[in-house]
Order: structure tokens, then C-alpha cells, then sequence
């Protein structure tokens, strides 16, 4: 069976252009004028591009005395329903546990997935286990990247020694190491302090973690990264103070990228000021949202290219699971949802602003990522051999974003009550329709797992003078007798 897609532009990265689209066995078999096929998709008025690939969600995950309630099942639907159509996992070993068998607990909850998906691997502990099996995760299950949290002390953190350690061995590897940069040491002294001066409520989870904490932790990561010769890729940015170490890193040669989330870019901290409990509470993420000035360097960042790819951090709870922290903030479970308003959102406030241009939309969802992740043409493309992974776009079409109409399996939505104008006429999962004019017909367990190779192209060293300085013994004429 073929389908044709009719009449709409193609927009990639870098082109936009008319052109028809065939897909046949879930791949994109021709580009061009007049093409016929079995079924036809009318993309009249649209832009037909690569699917959003998000490159960080926590589905079903163990986190914080519960569970995740998106799991590979409602959030897969949910992407799709927004227009993505591949998302990146965290497999999370608890301290402790070993890697392969973390990839066996992820392996066992992925098969409902209704899209492709790939993990990263957790780093949340060390020794000569994690070591060696990091070496397995490379090469025989295909996964590139491994995440690090500086934050969660006590749990997931791992320190200084343990981040050099593992980004040597990334860098050996060929894979690129991922942070969560916030320092955790701070963050748990500061939540202590406002505990005992009797801040409970949500906003004492954003009074915790301020700017100062992911700005010190991003800039110790770029230079450990350095000083170990690995790439970095820094999850969640969401501050000047981030964002200014990664430009920094970015203008020395460095191989450093940032991530935006869509909620830091259009939510801000008056969430956790001006509401009630519940509220607040269902916005307390890692990092917390922002003031506007954040906001503004976000989204400059985007546009001048210093910043890479926009991702979601997708960890949604319930408010009976957000309530488990009436009492002590450091209790209400860290996450919000966003998925199958990525898209839409950033369209909205990007390209409807006048801050993106759609070609710039295509390379910060979904082109950027792949080329980091290694998985691009397959993925982030519309080439000739790609997989078909295609969202048909309707730039007129608009809604009011409602946690009653949405596919994700929490009871609220963060963007509650915005409007947004743009949305998928048609969504394609490897050739497969899942989105038509807007309602989902996906089917269960089609999403298949990516593998991505060790990224040789993106895997060189960041500094120069390591191979000025590589050890070696001085020769000298006289030697001290003792002492100095
Ligand atoms: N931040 C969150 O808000 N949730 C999941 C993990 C994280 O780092
Ligand atoms: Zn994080
Ligand atoms: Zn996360
Ligand atoms: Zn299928």
C-alpha cells in the first residue's frame, strides 16, 4: 500500500519548496510533482515536515516514592496527537542496580509504544560495573548517550569523581554525555533552610533552586566534560546564567548544546506566586520556571542558534500524586507534561511571533536533535530513504488548549486555557496514518525501538590543548636534593 501526501510544501531545516510526497513500506520513496498513490492525503494550505522528535520524557518512570502516570502507552498517543513522533526515554537504574538489567525494566514497558522510540542511559552510580556495561549499552544495544544528574542528593546525584569517570568513558565510548545541571548540595541546603523557617508550600520548591544553582552546575559540567575530552549535552536549560556558559562554551570551540523546555519558554514563575496549592504545585519541576528575563534569553538563544532543541522533560503526575507533598515541597513528585503540546505551543509563540521561521521550527523539534542523537536521515528528515515519520501542518487551524480534550492520562495541563493556532492535519508514524484532522487512530505497540551508533562526527575532543599538554616526564638536568 502507498500513500501520496498532495499538494502542500515541504519544510525542512534548511528548504521550502512544493513538492508531493510518496511513502510506501514506511518510507519516504519519492519527492516531486504529480506522484499517485492508494491513498491520498490532502495537504492543501499545509507544510509537510519531519515529525517532532522529543528528545526527553520520563514515561512510567520510578521517581520520587511513585510512578510516572504517562506511561509508553498514553504518552506516545499523546505525542502523536501533537505531532511528535519519536521520543527519547531516560532508562534509570536506582543506585545501585545495573545497566542491562535497567534496559530490561525499560524494554518491558516500551512494547505499548504507538511511535519510535530510543532511551538514554542514567549514570546513577559507579564502579567497574557501570563501567564495563557501558561499554555493552554502545555497542550491542545501540544507545549514545548517558544522562548524569548533579541534582538529587541522596538518590540520583552523582558527584564530581563519578561525572569525570564516566565522561572519560563516554569519550572513549564515541557516546555523548547528558546533564541535569543543578547543584544538588545547594539545593538540599537550601530546602532544609526553608523547611525549618516554616516555607512548606510549592513555591518554596522555585525558592530552592535558584538561578545560581544551574548556572554553577552547568558551567562545572562543560569544563569536566572538557577536561575529560567528551561533548555535552545539557538537558533543561533554563537561565541566563545556563545559557551563558554554553555560549561561552559554544565561542571556544567547545561541543556544547543547551535544550529549552517549551514550559520555560512560555511559563513563567508566577505560577508558584499568584495561586493556590494545587496550582503551583502541579507546575514544581526541575529546574522551576523562570522570570521573563529567562524567558528572553531562552528564546534568544534559539534564534541566534546557541541553544538547540526544544524537549518537554514529559514526567506527568496526577494532583492526588502532586498532593504527597502538602506539608514539605521537597515531597510533591518533580515533573509536568507537555507533550502533545510541544509542537503547537512552540509554533504559536515562535513561528506565530515572528521569533522562528518554520524552517528554524523544523531544526530546533526535530532535524537538530537527530543529528546529535545520530539517527538523522532516518529520522528528522524528508529525504528519499527516510523513515516516514511526517506531520502534515495546518497553520490555521487553532484550539484552546483543555486538560478535558487532551490524550495524556493527568487530570490538568500547564497551558490550560491557551490558545493555540496551528496543529496537525495528519500525522504519519513509519507510513502509518495516526493523526487524521486531528483524531487519533494510532495503533497500539506500532513504535519501534531506534538504535543509534556511537556519533564519530560529533565525538572529537573539545579541547585543543589536551593534545598540547598530553602527561609526559620533563627531562631535567639537576634534581633537589630533598624537599623543594
Ligand atoms: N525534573 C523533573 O521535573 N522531573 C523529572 C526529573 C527532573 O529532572
Ligand atoms: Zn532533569
Ligand atoms: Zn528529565
Ligand atoms: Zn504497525
Amino acid at each position: 500500500m502507498s500513500t501520496v501526501i498532495k499538494n502542500g510544501t515541504v519544510v525542512t531545516a534548511d528548504l521550502s519548496y512544493s513538492a508531493d510526497v510518496l511513502v510506501e513500506d514506511g518510507v519516504i520513496t519519492a519527492i516531486g510533482p504529480n506522484l499517485t498513490g492508494d491513498e491520498v492525503l490532502d495537504a492543501t494550505g499545509c507544510y509537510v515536515m519531519p515529525g517532532g522528535i522529543d528528545p526527553h520524557t520520563h514515561l512510567e518512570m520510578p521517581f520520587m516514592g511513585t510512578y510516572s502516570t504517562d506511561d509508553f502507552e498514553s504518552g506516545t498517543r499523546a505525542a502523536l496527537s501533537g505531532g511528535t513522533t519519536m521520543v527519547v526515554d531516560f532508562a534509570l537504574p536506582s543506585p545501585g542496580q545495573g545497566l542491562l538489567d535497567a534496559l530490561q525494566m525499560w524494554d518491558n514497558k516500551s512494547g505499548r509504544a504507538a511511535c519510535d522510540y530510543s532511551y538514554h542511559m542514567a549514570v546513577t552510580w559507579w564502579d567497574k560495573q557501570v563501567f564495563d556495561e557501558m561499554a555493552v549499552v554502545v555497542r550491542e544495544r545501540g544507545i549514545n548517550t548517558f544522562k548524569h544528574f548533579m541534582a538529587y542528593k541522596g538518590a540520583l546525584m552523582v558527584n564530581d569523581d563519578e561525572l569525570y569517570a564516566s565522561f572519560q568513558r563516554c569519550a572513549e565510548l564515541g557516546a555523548t554525555p547528558l546533564v541535569h545541571a543543578e547543584n544538588g548540595d545547594v539545593v538540599a541546603e537550601l530546602s532544609a533552610k526553608l523547611l525549618a523557617q516554616g516555607n512548606t508550600g510549592p513555591e518554596g520548591h522555585a525558592y530552592s533552586r535558584p538561578t545560581q544553582v544551574e548556572g554553577e552546575a552547568t558551567n562545572r559540567a562543560i569544563m569536566i566534560a572538557d577536561m575529560a575530552g567528551a561533548p555535552l549535552y545539557v538537558v533543561h536549560t533554563s537561565c541566563e546564567e545556563a545559557h551563558e556558559a554554553i555560549r561561552r562554551a559554544k565561542m571556544q570551540g567547545k561541543r556544547v548544546w543547551g535544550e529549552p523546555l517549551i514550559q520555560h519558554l512560555t511559563l513563567d514563575e508566577s505560577e508558584y506566586f499568584n495561586a493556590d496549592w494545587d496550582h503551583a504545585a502541579r507546575r514544581v519541576m526541575s529546574p522551576p520556571f523562570r522570570n521573563k528575563q529567562h524567558q528572553d534569553s531562552l528564546w534568544a538563544g534559539l534564534q541566534s542558534g546557541t541553544l538547540s532543541c526544544v524537549a518537554t522533560d514529559h514526567c506527568a503526575f496526577t494532583t492526588e500524586q502532586k498532593r504527597y507533598g502538602v506539608g514539605d515541597f521537597t515531597k510533591i513528585p518533580n515533573g509536568t507534561g507537555g507533550l502533545e503540546d510541544r509542537l503547537p505551543m512552540l509554533w504559536t509563540y515562535g513561528v506565530g511571533t515572528g521569533r522562528l521561521t518554520p524552517n528554524e521550527f523544523v531544526a530546533v523539534t526535530s532535524t537538530n536533535i537527530a543529528k546529535i542523537l545520530n539517527c538523522y536521515p532516518k529520522k528528522g528528515a524528508i529525504l528519499v530513504g527516510s523513515d516516514a515519520d511526517i506531520v502534515v501542518w495546518d497553520p490555521e487551524k487553532s484550539k484552546t488548549i483543555r486538560a478535558e480534550n487532551q490524550v495524556s492520562a493527568i487530570d490538568y495541563n500547564v497551558f490550560e486555557g491557551k490558545e493555540v493556532k496551528g496543529l496537525p492535519r495528519y500525522v504519519l508514524t513509519r507510513g502509518q496514518v495516526a493523526v487524521t484532522d486531528g483524531a487519533l487512530t494510532e495503533e497500539r505497540g506500532h513504535g519501534r525501538f531506534v538504535p543509534r551508533p556511537p556519533n564519530g562526527a560529533v565525538n572529537t575532543a573539545l579541547s585543543t590543548w589536551k593534545a598540547l599538554t598530553a602527561p609526559r616526564p620533563v627531562e631535567r638536568s639537576g634534581i633537589p636534593a630533598s624537599g623543594v
